[in-house]
């Protein structure tokens, strides 16, 4: 019967690509405070008091740490507030971002 033609469809739908996502990177040094690191953390990155501690405490001792990922723009802005924040406190505090694999 032609009105009656069950055949099966395959359909292509395209999706939205996702923008690449890019971490920000919190680097250790020699002389800011740690209650600034987990005060800036806080409050820039909205982060709670353990998580910005834990966060701190790994930059301290591996030299490093991430700190959150953001499409590129957005991670660069906070990169940079953040690193600017720190200098206008007198610490040499640097974030920086690299793009996740
Ligand atoms: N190493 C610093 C100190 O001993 C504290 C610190 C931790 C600095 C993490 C930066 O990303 C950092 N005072």
């Amino acid at each position: 019967m032609a009105d009656t033609d069950t055949k099966r469809r395959t359909e292509t739908v395209l999706k939205p690509a996702k923008p690449p996502l890019h971490k920000v990177i919190l680097f250790n040094d020699d002389y800011t405070p740690r209650e600034f690191v987990v005060r800036l953390l806080k409050a820039e990155f909205r982060v709670p008091e353990a998580q910005a501690n834990a966060i701190m405490l790994t930059a301290h001792t591996k030299g490093a740490c991430v700190v959150a990922v953001f499409t590129r723009e957005i991670a660069e802005e906070k990169a940079m507030r953040a690193t600017d924040f720190a200098q206008q406190h007198g610490y040499p505090l640097l974030f920086g971002t690299e793009p996740e694999e």
